[in-house]
C-alpha cells in the first residue's frame, strides 16, 4: 500500500474542517459541495474491501429521491448487497478522519479486517444524472487509483443496474452479462416469455405511463424500451429534458403527498407509475372515473407478487416456504390481508432495505417491499436450482407454471430492489391474470395514513425497539403516543429518527383521513415537547 501516494492525492480532496458525516441507511448523503473528500475516501475504502473479499466491489454516486443539490455515495458488496455493518463503521471513521490521521485509519482498518494488501482490487463505479455526480465519481476514481486499484467506470447507471453489474461479475457470468445490454436482454427475454402466455387482452391494457422523476430511469428505460416493446409500450414523463430531478415528481413525492406528479397527463382509470431519482423505487396509481386519486404502493405490490407466486407454487405442487417482509410503515390493512386472507407469514424489520433483504434470505422465496416501493423477491440458491429443474422435468400444466416461476425469478433483480425490473414483473402478472389496476387496488382498502417530519436538536435522543414500533427514549414519549392512539379508531402511530435526513419521522394511521391527520399532528407535538423540538411548533397542516 503506497501511503505516500494516498497522502499526496488526498491533499487535493481535502476534508472541510469540523465536518462530521455518518454512513447511514443509504450510505453518505448531504449537500453535494461537502462530499468531495468522502468520495475520494470511499474509493480508498472500496479498494480495501475488494482486497479483503477478493471480489469486485461497487461504488454508486447518487442521492436517490433527495433534492438535486444533494448527493451521496454507497458501497455495494460482492453479491450486490449493501455494505457489511462493520465496514459501515470503517466508512464513517475514514470519512471523518483529519488529514494527518488518514494513513493511520487506513492501516487500522486493514489490520482489523486482515486485509491482504498484496491482493488485487477491482472496483465498478456508477452515477446518477445529478449535475454534481460526474465530478464526484471522478473523485472516487482518484481514491481507487491512489491505492493501486483497477476499475471500470460504467458512467450513468440506475442504482439497481450497478448492483446487477457487481453480482454478475462475482458469479462468473452465471447470473448474466455485466453490461447494460446484458441487463436489458436478461430482463426483456424473461418478460416476453412470460407475457406470451397471457391471453390477448387488447393493446390498451399493454401500455403504461411512467414518471421518471427527471432522473436516470428515463435514460435507461428509453435505451431498454425496444427490447420489450412487443409486450409493453411505455410512455415516459418527467424524462429530464425540462424539469428538475425529484422536484414535484417521482415515487417519493407521489407516496408522501398522496397525489400525482406534475407533468403527467392522467386520464381516468389509466395505469401510471413513478420511479424515484435513481430508479430503485416504484409506486403505481390512477384516477378513478370520479377523478379521485388512488395510490397503489409497495405494500400492494408485495401483495400482488406474493399472491401470484403462491398460486404458481400450488399449481406445481411444491411446498416451498414463502414469506413477506415489511417495515412499520406498511399499511395495517396490507399486513392483515396477507396474514388472514392470503395466509402468508409476514415479518416486520427496521426501516432500510438492508434489514428487509437480510430477513428475506431466511425463506425459500422472500418477498420484501417498503411501503415507499423499494423491494424485490429473493429466491434461495437451492430453490433457484430446483425451479430450473422442475421447469424441465414436469409435464403439461405443472411445467407451464414452473416455467412462469422461472421467468419471474429471472425477471427480478435479486441483487436489489429495482424499479424497472419490478415494473416488468407487475406488468406481466397483471397481463397474465387479466387484472386492471382498479381490480389490483381493490384487493384491500388502505387505512388512511399520514407521515410528518419534526425537527429536533438531536434526533438521537429517540431510540426505539420492536422493529421501531416502540420508542424507548426519551422517557414518557411512548406513553404519550399510547394515550393519543387510544383516542382514535383502528389507529396506530410510531416515531423514529430518520437515517437519511436530520428529522424525526412520525407515522399515524386511523379509520379516516381526518383522524390519521389529527393523530399524526398530536404525535408530532408530543415529539416536539418531549424530544427537544427546534424552530416553529408543528402546525396542523391539513
Ligand atoms: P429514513 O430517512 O431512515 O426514513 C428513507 C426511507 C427508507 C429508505 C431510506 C433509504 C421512509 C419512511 N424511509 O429512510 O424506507 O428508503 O430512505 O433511501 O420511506
Ligand atoms: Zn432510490
Amino acid at each position: 500500500m503506497d501511503l505516500g501516494a494516498v497522502t499526496k492525492h488526498s491533499a487535493s480532496h481535502a476534508k472541510p474542517n469540523g465536518l462530521i458525516l455518518q454512513y447511514g441507511t443509504a450510505g453518505f448523503r448531504t449537500k453535494a459541495e461537502h462530499l468531495d473528500h468522502v468520495m475520494f475516501r470511499m474509493g480508498l475504502l472500496a479498494v480495501l474491501r475488494s482486497k479483503q473479499t477478493k471480489s469486485t466491489i461497487g461504488v454508486m454516486v447518487t442521492a436517490s429521491h433527495n433534492p438535486e443539490e444533494d448527493n451521496g455515495v454507497k458501497l455495494v458488496d460482492p453479491l450486490g448487497e449493501m455494505l457489511a455493518p462493520s465496514w459501515e463503521e470503517h466508512a464513517t471513521c475514514l470519512a471523518n478522519a483529519e488529514e494527518q490521521d488518514l494513513q493511520r485509519v487506513l492501516i487500522d482498518i486493514s489490520k482489523k479486517e486482515a486485509v491482504n494488501l498484496q491482493q488485487d482490487a477491482f472496483i465498478v463505479i456508477g452515477r446518477d444524472t445529478r449535475p454534481s455526480s460526474e465530478k464526484l465519481s471522478q473523485s472516487v476514481i482518484d481514491g481507487v487509483t491512489a491505492l493501486g486499484g483497477q476499475f471500470h467506470d460504467y458512467g450513468l447507471l440506475t442504482t439497481p443496474q450497478l448492483h446487477y453489474m457487481v453480482y454478475c461479475r462475482n458469479t462468473s457470468g452465471r447470473y448474466g452479462k455485466a453490461t447494460t445490454e446484458g441487463y436489458y436482454q436478461k430482463l426483456s427475454k424473461a418478460f416476453l416469455e412470460l407475457t406470451k402466455q397471457a391471453s390477448c387482452s387488447g393493446d390498451e391494457s399493454r401500455s403504461l405511463k411512467v414518471d421518471c422523476a427527471n432522473g436516470i430511469g428515463a435514460l435507461k428505460l428509453r435505451e431498454m424500451e425496444h427490447y420489450f416493446s412487443q409486450g409493453l409500450s411505455v410512455q415516459l414523463f418527467n424524462d429530464g429534458t425540462k424539469g428538475k430531478l425529484n422536484h414535484l415528481c417521482g415515487a417519493d413525492f407521489v407516496k408522501s403527498h398522496q397525489k400525482p406528479p406534475q407533468g403527467m397527463e392522467m386520464k381516468s382509470n389509466e395505469r401510471c407509475c413513478s420511479f424515484d431519482g435513481d430508479a430503485d423505487r416504484i409506486v403505481y396509481y390512477y384516477h378513478d372515473a370520479d377523478g379521485h386519486f388512488h395510490l397503489v404502493d409497495g405494500d400492494k405490490i408485495a401483495t400482488l407478487i406474493s399472491s401470484f407466486l403462491k398460486e404458481l407454487l400450488l399449481e406445481i405442487g411444491e411446498s416451498l416456504n414463502i414469506g413477506v417482509v415489511q417495515t412499520a410503515y406498511a399499511n395495517g390493512s396490507s399486513t392483515r390481508y396477507l396474514e388472514e386472507v392470503m395466509k402468508v407469514p409476514v415479518y416486520c424489520t427496521k426501516t432500510g432495505v438492508k434489514h428487509l433483504h437480510h430477513k428475506a434470505q431466511e425463506f425459500d422465496i422472500g418477498v420484501y417491499f417498503e411501503a415507499n416501493g423499494h423491494g424485490t423477491a429473493l429466491f434461495s440458491t437451492a430453490v433457484e436450482m430446483k425451479i430450473k429443474q422442475l421447469a424441465e422435468e414436469l409435464e403439461d400444466k405443472k411445467r407451464k407454471a414452473a416455467k412462469m416461476l422461472e421467468n419471474i425469478m429471472d425477471l427480478f433483480n435479486q441483487a436489489a430492489g429495482d424499479a424497472i425490473s419490478d415494473m416488468l414483473v407487475i406488468e406481466a402478472i397483471l397481463a397474465l391474470k387479466g387484472l386492471t389496476v382498479q381490480q389490483w387496488d381493490a384487493l384491500y382498502t388502505d387505512l388512511p395514513n399520514r407521515q410528518l417530519k419534526v425537527k429536533v436538536a438531536d434526533r438521537r435522543v429517540i431510540s426505539t425497539t420492536d422493529a421501531e414500533r416502540q420508542a424507548v427514549t426519551p422517557p414518557g414519549l411512548q406513553e404519550a403516543i399510547n394515550d393519543l392512539v387510544k383516542k382514535y379508531k383502528l389507529s396506530r402511530a410510531f416515531v423514529r429518527p430518520s437515517g437519511t435526513e436530520d428529522v424525526v419521522r412520525v407515522y399515524a394511521e386511523a379509520d379516516s383521513q381526518e383522524s390519521a391527520d389529527s393523530l399524526a399532528h398530536e404525535v408530532s407535538l408530543a415529539v416536539f415537547q418531549l424530544a427537544g423540538g427546534i424552530g416553529e411548533r408543528p402546525q396542523p397542516c391539513f
